[in-house]
């Protein structure tokens, strides 16, 4: 034994079960398309060959589960088809493997093979998705260097996936930098330079942190507004709650620091 099989290669040896995928892949969608592969036996058996798919509870089998290969049928390939199990459960985009067991005509320990089966979701998590934003430094001098903190959590308790994060340059700004930490379970991207726009994970309950660091231009006059937004877009799940998905905030620059350190003239 010893023997693998990867793809529709077989290394040569003893008796083996053969598989060809359709177009070298099998990928199913839940409530849409099945795919099919193709099953032959790699050497003329001396009786009846039984092979049986053996599918997990994501998968089933349309076509005959049991094949029957014989003494003259065993190199012309059989279809296997198979179809998504169409649940109710968000699970993202997930993976089952397909045994198969044989037996019969000299092949009780021959080599069979495993196929991978992508499943495509149609099912959609309920998660509310929400964003707070403070601002570290108040007052806003002209010229200064000031922080954003930006907590992105899931209020819900089911995961959001691919959540989809970002927040301009706010006004009057720029050398815009962040470094963004996560809670167990939850997923970002840890720095940055330019503003954060990417994609997140959450899982129930589970939320990430932002803090981004922006210049404000020494131009600018007391009294003038600086306004950020930074918003995350749910992408796989529902967020029924779209009130709390984005935060924003105008501060208005004070006066300049020369001022506020007290050395005024
Ligand atoms: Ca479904
Ligand atoms: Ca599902
Ligand atoms: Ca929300």
């Amino acid at each position: 034994m010893g023997l693998s099989l990867v793809a529709n290669t077989v290394v040569a040896g003893g008796p083996a079960v053969l598989l060809t995928e359709s177009f070298g892949s099998t990928i199913v969608e839940e409530g849409g398309n099945g795919d099919t592969y193709t099953l032959a036996l790699s050497n003329q058996p001396t009786g009846n060959v039984t092979v049986t798919v053996l599918v997990g509870s994501n998968i089933q089998v349309v076509s005959a589960s049991v094949l029957t290969f014989t003494t003259s049928n065993w190199n012309t390939p059989q279809t296997v088809s198979l179809n998504a199990v169409d649940d109710t459960l968000p699970e993202g985009t997930h993976f089952e493997l397909v045994n198969h067991s044989v037996s019969g005509g000299g092949f009780g320990g021959a080599t069979t093979p495993i196929v991978q089966v992508t499943i495509f979701d149609n099912d959609r998590a309920i998660t509310d998705l929400a964003v707070t934003m403070q601002l570290v430094n108040n007052p806003i001098g002209p010229g200064q260097r000031i922080s954003y903190l930006v907590d992105v959590t899931n209020l819900s308790a089911e995961n959001a996936l691919v959540p989809f994060f970002a927040m301009g340059t706010p006004n009057d700004t720029d050398d815009m930098s962040w470094v963004c930490v996560a809670d167990p379970g939850a997923s970002c991207p840890m720095s940055g330079q330019g503003p954060p726009l990417h994609t997140i994970s959450l899982a129930g309950g589970t939320g990430v942190s932002y803090l981004v660091d922006v210049t404000v231009s020494p131009l600018v006059t007391e009294g003038a507004p600086i306004n950020a937004v930074a918003s995350v877009e749910a992408n796989d799940s529902t967020d029924p709650e779209l009130s709390n998905n984005s935060a924003s905030r105008t501060d208005l620059v004070g006066p300049d620091s020369l001022f506020r350190n007290g050395f005024e003239l």
